[in-house]
């Protein structure tokens, strides 16, 4: 299985983020990256490459223009309401709820950090944009791959991507890097393309994009939002509306959730991705699902990651791997690693 990796991933580096009232040293961090590279190198599990450049109407498929320009753009707006600013990240705290405008975009641009976000620990630096569109490339190479024949393909990469909508940011991430994926898999003439999101958080961003849609099937195994990050979607009552309407399917799972229930969750989201007809398959992989990860509430176990890879393998579709969350910064690698071992032993 071929991966490509974000080489400009480390120009993203937040500081702090918000954190019941105080600022806290991020959780999403370059070594994350690394250690999976590490791991990937050390097991050999096929070639490594940096990713080729696309170009961004690859991005725009997904994203709106008017939020890829404010990325682009957004960290020298910054400095330049405040020199001192290029020592600190951005962070939004204004946003317009229910009944505030969002068709009008201000010329403030704290105002606009939060048009174009949903929560305050995301932190925007320097170097933010160059990687998210570094990670958009990863995604759209493995994509390539797939499209081309490939049984499987990875896409290492942060930060993350499923948390991004059409055109806001939030939850450590800028680009939906699997729906850039999916998107691509459909221009190229993929006609059912199905993404299953296996991080602990559910992936708003994703589901959003592809809500209306009956050629995307959205799938998700996550912690309940009721009492989990992102709170506000990821419900199971939530199956697509108009085309999209059945091709949504949301499994939440209450924290202390173990292995075999939500092997259980996986393996019915996989015979749903099967009765829908997917062509191919694009794998949000977040290994937040660890016992041992700091922010998140499932119990796996390092060995269990080889039986989830199995299983996805079991599926039998040309499958996209793009990576997303994980927080147990010395395990990251061993257990992201299992799942794309166990993908090939089973492939
Ligand atoms: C991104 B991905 C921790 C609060 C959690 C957001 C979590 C985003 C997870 N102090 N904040 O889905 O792994
Ligand atoms: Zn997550």
């Amino acid at each position: 299985m071929k991966t490509f990796y974000n080489a400009h991933h480390a120009l993203h580096q937040g500081k702090m983020e918000m954190f019941r009232g105080e600022l806290v040293p991020c959780f999403e961090v370059p070594a994350r990256q690394d250690h999976v590279l590490d791991v990937l190198k050390a097991r050999g599990l096929g070639a490594i490459e940096a990713a080729p450049d696309f170009p961004e109407r690859a991005i725009t498929r997904v994203h709106a223009q008017r939020y890829v320009d404010f990325l682009k753009t957004a960290w020298d707006e910054w400095v330049a309401l405040d020199p001192a600013n290029a020592q600190r990240d951005a962070l939004p705290s204004v946003w317009p709820v229910r009944t505030f405008r969002s068709d009008v975009v201000p010329d403030n641009f704290a105002a606009r950090m939060g048009l174009y976000s949903y929560d305050a620990g995301s932190p925007l630096t320097s170097g933010t944009w160059v990687a998210s569109r570094e990670g958009a490339c990863c995604a759209l190479a493995a994509a390539r791959e797939v499209q081309h024949g490939a049984r499987s393909a990875f896409a290492l990469s942060r930060p993350p991507g499923h948390h991004a909508g059409a055109d806001f940011f939030g939850g450590y991430c800028f680009l939906n890097n699997a729906a850039i994926a999916a998107q691509s898999l459909r221009d190229a003439g993929v006609s059912r393309v199905a993404v299953l999101d296996i991080d602990y958080h559910h992936g708003n961003g994703t589901q959003a994009i592809f809500y209306g849609r009956g050629d995307v099937f959205f799938a998700s195994v996550h912690g309940d939002p009721r009492t989990e990050y992102p709170f506000f979607l990821g419900h199971a009552d939530e199956r697509g509306e108009g085309a999209g309407a059945g091709c949504n399917l949301n499994l939440p799972l209450p924290r202390g959730t173990g292995f075999a229930s939500w092997r259980e969750a996986m393996s019915q989201a996989l015979r749903a991705i099967s009765a829908f007809g997917a062509d191919a398959l694009v794998v949000s992989l977040g290994v937040d699902t660890f016992a041992g990860d700091p922010i998140s509430g499932f119990g796996l176990q390092s060995a269990d990651y080889l039986r989830v890879g199995e299983d996805i393998a079991a599926a039998g579709l040309p499958t996209v791997f793009v990576f997303e969350g994980g927080y147990a910064v010395e395990e990251i690698g061993t257990n992201a690693v299992n799942v794309l071992d166990g993908f090939r032993q089973r492939a």
